[in-house]
C-alpha cells in the first residue's frame, strides 16, 4: 500500500560508526517530529535529541528532511543519522514501529516507491540494482550510466519520434478518400529510419557478459583434450582427465579473469553419437552450450568446426608426435607442456572484449533488449504495410513496447523480481 509510511535501516548491519534510518510516506514528518521534537527546514540537516514515547532519550542524531515530491522516493521523507550501535538502532526502529500507520519497509520498497511516483523509470531502477551488486569497476560504470538515466533519456527521444509518426498516420487516416491507400512514402521512410536506429542499438554488446562473465565454451569430439585445456587455463585440476573417450559427461564451469576480462570457461562432454542415456544428455547439453557461447574453442578437426561468430579452431595436444600442427587451425596448444597457451589466452581475451560493452556505454540487458526488439519489429512491419490502418496499429504496438521497456505498462511480474533484488532499506 502506497499510503503506508514505511521505515527501515538503510545502512549496513550495526555496529557501525553511523547508521542511517529512513522514513518515507505521508506520516514521515509527523513521525520525525514525535522522535526529534522539531524538524529542520526541507533539504536541511539539524542535530536533535531523539526521544521515545515515554520521553526517554534514544540518541543524539542528525535529522534530514525532504518534502514530497523532492525526495528520493517522491514522498515526504525523514532520515535519521544515528550512532551505529545495535541497541540504538533497535530502539529507534522500535520507537518508529510504535507509531500508528508506520511499518517496516519490504526490501527495495523505497526504490519501488520512487518508481511508482515517477521519480525514476524501470531502466533506472535496474541500474540501481546493478549498482548495488556491482563488484568491478566496469560493472559500476555501466550500472551508473543506466541509473543516471542514460537509457531513459534515449527511450524518451524515441518515444517522441514515435508519437509524431503515430500522429501523422492517424491524421492521414481521416483524410483518405475511398479507393486510396493514403500511404505517404515519407512516413514509411521515417518508420524505417527509426527501426534502423533501434537495430543498431540491438547489435551493440549487451549487459550480461559484463555481469555474468563472457561465456567461453570448450567443445569438440571425445578425447580431444578439452578437460586438460580447461585445467591448464584454470591452473587447477577442475575436470577429470583420462584417456577414456567420454570421460566428461556434465559440463564444468570455471570463473576467471583474463587480463581484467571476466570469463566463465566451460568444459563440455565430447560430441559423439552416444548410446548411453546419461552421456547422450551431456552431449545434447554440450551442443546447446556451444551454440550459446560468446566465444567457442573448438578442439576437433578444423574442417568440422561448427558455424560460430567467434570461433577459435584450437589444435590441441600439439606436443604429440606427428601433431606439430594442422592446416586451418587458428592456434596450436599443448596442455601438457604449456606451449601455445599464452597465445591462445590472448586470442580468447581479444575476442571476449568484443562482446563486452565499451566504457560508459549503455548496454541493454535481456529484458530491455526484448522490448526494444519488439518495438523494432513493429516498426519494420509498419514499413512493410500497404494499409494506413495497419501502419497506425503497428506504431501503436511499438509504443506499447517502449512503455514496457520503461515500466509504464504491463510489468507487474518484472517489478516483484526486480525490487526483490534490493536489500532492505533501499
Ligand atoms: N600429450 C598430451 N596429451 C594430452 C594433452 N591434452 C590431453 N591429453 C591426453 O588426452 C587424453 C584425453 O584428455 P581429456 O582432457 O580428458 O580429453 P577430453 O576432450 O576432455 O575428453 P572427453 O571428456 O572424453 O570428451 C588424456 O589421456 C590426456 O592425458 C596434451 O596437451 N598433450
Ligand atoms: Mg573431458
Amino acid at each position: 500500500m502506497i499510503d503506508d509510511t514505511i521505515f527501515a535501516l538503510s545502512s549496513g548491519r550495526p555496529p557501525a560508526a553511523v547508521s542511517v534510518i529512513r522514513v518515507s510516506g505521508p506520516l514521515a514528518h509527523e513521525a520525525g517530529r514525535r522522535l526529534a521534537g522539531s524538524l529542520p527546514e526541507a533539504r536541511h540537516a539539524a542535530l536533535r535529541t531523539l526521544r521515545g514515547a515515554d520521553g526517554g532519550v534514544l540518541d543524539d542524531a542528525l535529522v534530514l528532511r525532504f518534502d514530497s515530491p523532492a525526495s528520493a522516493s517522491g514522498e515526504d521523507t525523514i532520515e535519521f543519522q544515528c550512532h551505529g550501535g545495535r541497541a540504538i538502532v533497535d530502539a529507534v526502529l522500535e520507537a518508529l514501529a510504535e507509531i500508528e500507520g508506520l511499518r517496516l519497509a519490504e526490501p527495495g520498497e523505497f526504490t519501488r516507491r520512487a518508481f511508482e511516483n515517477g521519480r525514476i523509470d524501470l531502466t533506472e531502477a535496474e541500474g540501481l540494482a546493478d549498482l548495488i551488486e556491482a563488484e568491478t569497476e566496469s560493472q559500476r560504470k555501466a550500472a551508473l550510466a543506466l541509473a543516471e538515466g542514460g537509457l531513459r533519456r534515449q527511450v524518451e527521444d524515441w518515444q517522441q519520434v514515435l508519437l509524431q509518426l503515430s500522429a501523422r498516420a492517424e491524421a492521414a487516416i481521416d483524410y483518405v478518400d475511398e479507393g486510396e491507400t493514403g500511404l505517404d512514402a515519407r512516413l514509411l521512410e521515417d518508420c524505417e529510419s527509426l527501426s534502423r536506429e533501434l537495430r543498431d542499438w540491438l547489435a551493440r554488446p549487451r549487459a550480461e557478459p559484463l555481469k555474468d562473465g563472457v561465456r567461453v565454451v570448450v567443445a569438440g569430439p571425445p578425447n580431444a583434450g578439452k578437460s586438460s585445456l580447461v585445467n591448464a587455463i584454470a591452473g587447477q585440476e577442475r575436470a577429470i582427465v583420462t584417456d577414456i573417450p567420454g570421460t566428461t559427461r556434465d559440463h564444468i564451469e570455471v570463473s576467471l579473469a583474463l587480463g581484467g576480462v571476466p570469463i566463465v570457461l566451460t568444459d563440455t562432454a565430447g560430441l559423439r553419437e552416444a548410446d548411453e542415456p546419461v552421456e547422450r544428455i551431456g552431449v545434447d547439453r554440450a551442443r546447446a552450450l556451444a551454440e550459446a557461447a560468446d566465444v567457442l574453442l573448438w578442439l576437433g578437426d578444423p574442417e568440422n568446426a561448427p558455424d560460430h561468430p567467434r570461433l577459435v579452431r584450437v589444435h590441441a595436444r600439439s606436443d604429440l608426435p606427428g601433431r606439430a600442427s594442422v592446416p586451418n587451425a587458428s592456434t596450436a596448444v599443448s596442455s601438457k607442456t604449456g606451449r601455445g597457451l599464452k597465445d591462445l589466452l590472448e586470442i580468447v581475451r581479444a575476442l571476449s572484449r568484443t562482446v563486452l560493452p565499451g566504457e560508459d556505454a549503455i548496454a541493454l540487458n535481456r529484458r530491455q533488449a526484448t522490448h526494444l526488439s519488439d518495438a523494432e519489429q513493429e516498426l519494420r512491419r509498419a514499413t512493410a504495410s500497404n494499409d494506413l490502418v495497419l501502419v497506425a496499429e503497428h506504431l501503436r504496438s511499438a509504443r506499447l513496447a517502449f512503455d514496457q521497456l520503461t515500466g509504464r505498462a504491463g510489468v507487474e511480474d518484472v517489478l516483484d523480481a526486480l525490487f526483490g533484488r534490493f536489500c532492505l532499506g533501499k
